[in-house]
C-alpha cells in the first residue's frame, strides 16, 4: 500500500487508518498505564505489541488491547507482579511470574537460560503462572540472536477440539522454533497448533467475514465457516490427527511436567470471565557451541545449504513475510481497520 505522507494527516483510506510506529508504540503505551499496569509491564508489553505490527503480525498486535484491558479489570492478573528467577546446579531456570503477564518474566529469566544453554549444550526455561497472550516468535528470535537454537511452547485455554472429537480441549497450543544463520535473520517458524490462531478468528468475526472451511466446528459439533459460531463452538488442529498429537504434547510438555496448568484448568480458573490464559511456558535452548565444538561453522554451513534449497524451488521460508514487513513498516507505518482503531480509543 502506498504511504500516505505527512503532510496529508489525517491518513485514513478506504476504512484503514495509517499509524506510525512510534504512534503504535504511545497508544499501547497508553491503554496499559490507564488500566493501572505497572511500569515494567507496560514496556514489556508494548515492546512485544508493537513488535507484532511492526511485523504485520495482526492477532497479536493491538487487536489484543481489548482483551488485555477485559483481563486487567478481571482481577485475573497481577498487575504489578515481580517475577522470580530460581536457577540451581541444573540446567533448567524456574521463573515464577507471579501472576502477572508473561513478558517481563520471559526478559528477566532468558539471560540465564542462554548463560546455561553455552555452559552445558542443552537448557530449559520453565515459566509458571503466567498470564499469556502473546506469540512466541519475538522469544526464539531474542535466543537465536544469541546463537542459541530454541523451542517454545504454551498451552492456552480449552478452545479446540481433539481430532475426532467435538469438545474443546486443547488450547490453541503454539509452537515455535529459532535457528540461529550464518548471516542475517534466523530461520523461525511460530504456529498455533489449531487451524489458526483464535485471534485471527476474532479478527474476521471483528471483521464481519467467514472462516474458511475446515478450522472449527459450531457447538453442536458441525463444520461451521460462521466465526461466532467457531468461536462458541470449537476449533480444529492442524493437520488432523498429527497436529492433536503434537498439541497434546504442548498441553504435557508446558503444563503438568513443569507443574502448571492445562488449558481446561486454565479456562476453570477464568471462570467465564473472558481474560488472558494463565498457565506455563516452556522455552528448550541448545548451543550449536556445545554441541558441534570445532565442527560448528561446517555444519552451520550445511544447515544453510538446506534452507537455500527451500527457497531456490521457489518455495518461502516462515518468517519471510515478517520479515520484510519488518523493512516496510518502519518507513511506512502500520494500518489498522478504522473498526479497530475506534475499540482502542474506547479503551483509553
Ligand atoms: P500462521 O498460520 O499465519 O503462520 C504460522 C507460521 O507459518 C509463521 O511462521 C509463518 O511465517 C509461516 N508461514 C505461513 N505461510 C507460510 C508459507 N506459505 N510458507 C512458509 N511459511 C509460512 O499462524 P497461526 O495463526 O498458526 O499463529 C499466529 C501466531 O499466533 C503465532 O505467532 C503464535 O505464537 C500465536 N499464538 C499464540 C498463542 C498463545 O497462547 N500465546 C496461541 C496461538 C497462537 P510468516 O509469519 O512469515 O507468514
Ligand atoms: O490467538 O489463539 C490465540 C491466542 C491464545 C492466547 C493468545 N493468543
Amino acid at each position: 500500500m502506498t504511504p500516505i505522507p505527512a503532510s496529508a494527516r489525517p491518513r485514513q483510506v478506504d476504512g484503514l487508518v495509517n499509524l506510525s510506529l512510534a504512534e503504535v508504540e504511545a497508544l499501547t503505551r497508553q491503554v496499559l498505564v490507564h488500566h493501572q499496569l505497572a511500569p515494567t509491564h507496560s514496556d514489556a508489553l508494548t515492546d512485544i505489541i508493537v513488535a507484532a505490527e511492526r511485523d504485520e503480525c495482526a492477532s497479536h498486535g493491538v487487536y489484543r488491547l481489548a482483551g488485555l484491558v477485559r483481563t486487567m479489570n478481571s482481577g485475573k492478573v497481577n498487575l504489578s507482579a515481580t517475577p522470580h528467577v530460581r536457577t540451581d546446579e541444573t540446567s533448567i531456570v524456574r521463573v515464577d511470574a507471579d501472576g502477572g503477564f508473561s513478558p517481563l518474566a520471559f526478559n528477566m529469566g532468558a539471560p540465564e537460560l542462554a548463560k546455561k544453554a553455552h555452559r552445558h549444550g542443552i537448557a530449559a526455561m520453565a515459566i509458571n503462572r503466567c498470564v499469556h497472550f502473546t506469540a512466541l516468535w519475538p522469544e526464539v528470535e531474542a535466543l537465536a540472536d544469541q546463537g542459541i537454537v530454541s523451542l517454545a511452547m504454551t498451552p492456552s485455554h480449552s478452545w479446540v477440539a481433539p481430532a475426532g472429537g467435538k469438545r474443546p480441549l486443547f488450547g490453541t497450543n503454539p509452537f515455535a522454533f529459532g535457528w540461529p544463520r550464518l548471516h542475517g535473520n534466523p530461520y523461525v517458524f511460530d504456529f498455533a497448533t489449531s487451524m489458526v490462531a483464535r485471534g485471527e478468528v476474532e479478527l474476521h468475526r471483528q471483521n464481519g467475514k467467514p472462516i474458511p472451511p475446515g478450522w472449527a466446528l459450531d457447538p453442536d459439533g458441525n463444520p461451521t465457516t460462521d466465526a461466532s459460531l467457531a468461536m462458541a463452538g470449537a476449533l480444529l488442529t492442524f493437520g488432523g490427527h498429527k497436529g492433536s498429537a503434537l498439541s497434546t504434547m504442548i498441553e504435557l510438555l508446558a503444563g503438568p511436567l513443569i507443574g502448571d496448568l492445562t488449558s481446561a484448568e486454565s479456562a476453570d480458573f477464568d471462570g467465564g470471565a473472558k481474560a488472558a490464559p494463565y498457565h506455563g511456558e516452556l522455552i528448550i535452548a541448545l548451543s550449536p557451541d556445545v554441541f558441534l565444538g570445532e565442527a560448528k561453522s561446517e555444519y552451520l554451513q550445511r544447515a544453510e545449504t538446506l534452507l537455500a534449497d527451500i527457497v531456490s524451488q521457489g518455495a518461502r521460508l516462515p518468517s519471510q513475510r515478517r520479515f520484510e514487513a519488518r523493512e516496510r513498516t518502519v518507513s511506512d507505518g502500520v494500518w489498522l481497520t478504522r473498526i479497530q482503531y475506534d475499540i482502542i480509543k474506547t479503551l483509553i
